[in-house]
């Protein structure tokens, strides 16, 4: 067990080593006085999620214990938590601009201006929802870390590995961290003065807000491929790679269950 095991790691810490990992906030400068086109709109928005994923990578290999899980199982958890990851971060940047989603500081959107994407006024209106949850329960700053640590870390918990001793292994870490993560978010609930049912009823209703979360990803993981289909998306010959291994990873999973 080596220093950076997360088990050795107070709560506290842990939260604070995981405030620390929080990735930077993303301008884009250049795409700012265009048009409000579908296809302007869904050029900055890939953007945007393109220079994301970047610091995505950056932010998980710095939550405590994430590189001690097995590579293939790093790769899927964030195979599968991406587009979730990106979601839970437009609501707590659009959290005190009702009615607008911040994708970054030179990229909001209201309803109107988002309706030129054909399909996007439904996703829209469900993350306006989502964002108006979060609101309504003031979510602090160490909560919302340590949900998007846990939409990370949860991500795939019914895909199970190959049987062989290693990646039982992990997955026997993986479990671990979790449980880590939300001993975390417990101590971070109890900072607030809350009466002891008071704080469980919290705990369960920022654990349901991820299911919620979940739904729209899969909603928003539809609406692209749509667009990917329409050629509106100009996705980089890696990334629609990729995003491809995700669709044949759902359908896997869909056509498994
Ligand atoms: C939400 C939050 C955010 O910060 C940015 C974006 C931009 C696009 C938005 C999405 C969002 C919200 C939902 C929208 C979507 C466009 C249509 C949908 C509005 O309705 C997302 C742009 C996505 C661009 C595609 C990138 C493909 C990446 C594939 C990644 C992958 O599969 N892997 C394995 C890489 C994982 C690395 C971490």
């Amino acid at each position: 067990p080596g220093s950076s095991s997360p088990l050795e790691l107070t709560p506290e810490q842990l939260i604070g080593r995981i405030m620390e990992a929080e990735p930077p906030e993303i301008y884009l400068m250049k795409d700012m006085k265009r048009p409000l086109t579908e296809a302007n709109v869904m050029m900055s928005l890939t953007n945007l999620a393109d220079k994301e994923l970047v610091h995505m990578i950056s932010w998980a290999k710095k939550i405590p214990g994430f590189v001690e899980i097995s590579l293939l199982d790093q790769v899927h958890l964030l195979e599968c938590c991406w587009l979730e990851v990106l979601m839970i971060g437009l609501m707590w940047r659009s959290v005190d601009h009702p009615g607008k989603l911040i994708f970054s500081p030179d990229l909001s959107l209201s309803r109107e201006e988002g309706s030129c994407v054909q399909g996007f006024a439904e996703i829209f209106d469900m993350l306006i929802a989502a964002t108006s949850r979060v609101r309504e329960l003031k979510l602090q700053r160490e909560e919302y870390v340590c949900l998007k640590a846990m939409i990370l870390l949860n991500s795939n918990m019914c895909v199970g590995s190959s049987e062989g001793g290693e990646e039982l292994q992990s997955r026997a870490r993986l479990l671990r961290l979790l449980d880590g993560v939300t001993d975390a978010l417990v101590w971070a609930i109890g900072k607030t003065g809350f009466t002891f049912r008071q704080q469980y009823t919290r705990l369960a209703h920022l654990l349901m807000l991820l299911s919620h979360i979940r739904h729209l990803s899969n909603k928003g993981m539809d609406h692209l491929h749509c667009m990917k289909m329409k050629n509106m998306v100009p996705l980089y010959d890696l990334l629609l790679e990729m995003l491809d291994a995700h669709i044949m990873h759902s359908s896997r999973l869909s056509r498994g269950a």
